[in-house]
């Protein structure tokens, strides 16, 4: 008998080809990616690291050969090994860094490795707060981290900057071990060189920066890198803007040297450090066939096409932004700076964001609810939702196609404002359907990469 998860899989591939996809950390990656992913590496055990040694001037066509000692508990890497390191030199090259870890399993392990390589339990940790756009794994009390550390949050100003004076005061008020700037709503370019300003006035604070939203804004360019601005470190998930398998990295700069003998604890060992944090410290093995898949995603993002595609994501996300607002919408911040739509529909239009949620669901358009900073409708009836144009630029859409989008994104609303319920959304089903079949027809112009 068939398995019935192929038909599934094949039902997923009809819907990602028939609908639009704005949720803003998702996207498609290449079949180059899809089949590295889906290779023979998901059978090895490899715990441990390759060698960090040099293998000459970012010479990939010398790795094949090279005889590379390692630090593995395993027999049989001679190919793992080669792999991983291709993956830390690509990922050390797109990002600036002097190291990178390309083991964490996804982005909150990746931050959970970070705070378990610096800090010891109760120590201050000065982080956005969940409801001004931060994220879960930045001290939210329902997480493990926020139980061991003492986390400090800040927050945004009404026009939706970094509040960074708040920041300045709780930083030197509260002496904090990691000063970490990141976000899962946020629209803003972070001024790095400013928070770095603040920090040297602690001692032995550690730099973080959580760009796993825009991380592919910053390997195409368009983005500042926080390790040019005197960050220590970098933490980002693999598969948003970036376009690679889900995964984690964590960047670094600093000393590079065996993780077998334990490095004294100094910023300049952070990446020693952080290497003995993800394995043994917080994870088992690493999934070889993922860092394969991230290997062949930073080959992507280093390539000169992936400049042009992170400089399409902002002018898409600008041009939908003011088609939104011609259409009535009222903004998060009044616009958009990187790949990311914050929109109050609650302001806008009197609904909230989950039935908006529902009958986008209804004509092909995926997003997600979300809360706006100083939401009251709490996390089932948030005041917003959440857009972005990474995975709608993937596929080749471009400006003409975002005034079409907003369009109707307003029809969609006003049927929502009509409707006032979830349930009464049914009795607009035909409203509904012909843009869904507007939203398809467009749709299958621009084919989904490895569909
Ligand atoms: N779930 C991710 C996002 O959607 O922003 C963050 O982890």
């Amino acid at each position: 008998m068939k398995d019935p998860i192929f038909d599934l899989i094949n039902n997923e591939k009809k819907r990602q080809s028939e609908g639009l996809e704005l949720i803003p950390s998702e996207n498609y990656v290449s079949a180059n990616v899809l089949e590295a992913m889906g290779s023979v590496l998901t059978n090895k055990y490899s715990e441990g690291y390759p060698s960090f040694e040099g293998i000459g001037e970012w010479d990939e066509t010398k790795i094949a050969t090279k005889i590379l000692p390692n630090y593995r508990y395993y027999g049989g890497q001679a190919n793992v090994d080669r792999i991983e390191r291709l993956a830390i030199d690509r990922a050390c090259r797109l990002f600036h860094a002097d190291h990178a870890n390309v083991q964490p399993h996804s982005g909150a392990n990746a931050n959970e490795a970070v705070y378990f390589a610096w800090c010891e339990p109760g120590d201050k940790i000065l982080a956005m707060s969940l409801p001004a756009g931060g994220h879960l794994t930045h001290g939210s009390p329902v997480t493990r981290s926020a139980k061991i550390y003492n986390f400090i949050s800040y927050g945004v100003t009404a026009d939706g900057d970094i509040n960074y004076d708040e920041l300045e005061q709780k930083a030197l008020a509260e002496q904090p071990k990691i000063i970490l700037i990141g976000y899962s709503a946020f629209m803003k370019i972070p001024d790095f060189a400013r928070v770095a300003k603040i920090a040297a006035k602690i001692p032995n604070c550690l730099l973080m920066a959580d760009m796993a939203h825009v991380a592919g804004l910053i390997a195409g360019g368009v983005h500042p890198n926080p390790l040019d601005y005197g960050f220590h470190v970098m933490t980002t998930t693999t598969h948003k803007t970036l376009r690679g398998p889900r995964g984690g990295l964590i960047l670094s700069k600093g000393n590079v040297a065996s993780p077998l003998k334990k490095p004294e604890k100094t910023i300049e060992n952070i990446p020693i450090l952080i290497d003995r944090s993800v394995f043994p410290g917080t994870q088992g093995g690493p999934l070889e066939h993922i860092v394969a898949a991230k290997a062949v995603a930073f080959g992507e993002a280093l390539q000169p096409e992936f400049k042009t595609y992170a400089k399409d994501i902002v002018k898409n996300a600008k041009v939908l932004a003011e088609e939104l607002i011609k259409h009535g919408f009222v903004l998060q911040g009044g616009g958009t700076e990187n790949h990311l739509i914050l929109v109050n529909v609650k302001d806008g239009f009197g609904f909230d964001g989950k039935i908006y949620e529902k009958a986008l669901d209804m004509v092909g358009l995926t997003l997600n609810a979300n809360a706006i900073p100083t939401d009251k409708g709490g996390a089932f009836h948030p005041s917003g939702v959440r857009l972005g144009t990474p995975a709608i630029t993937t596929r080749g859409l471009g400006t003409s196609e975002m005034k079409t989008l907003a369009a109707w994104m307003k029809k969609v609303a006003d049927i929502c404002a009509e409707a006032e319920t979830e349930e009464k959304l049914a009795d607009f089903a035909a409203e509904l359907e012909t843009i869904r079949n507007e939203v398809r027809a467009l749709a299958l112009k621009f084919p989904v990469p490895g569909i």
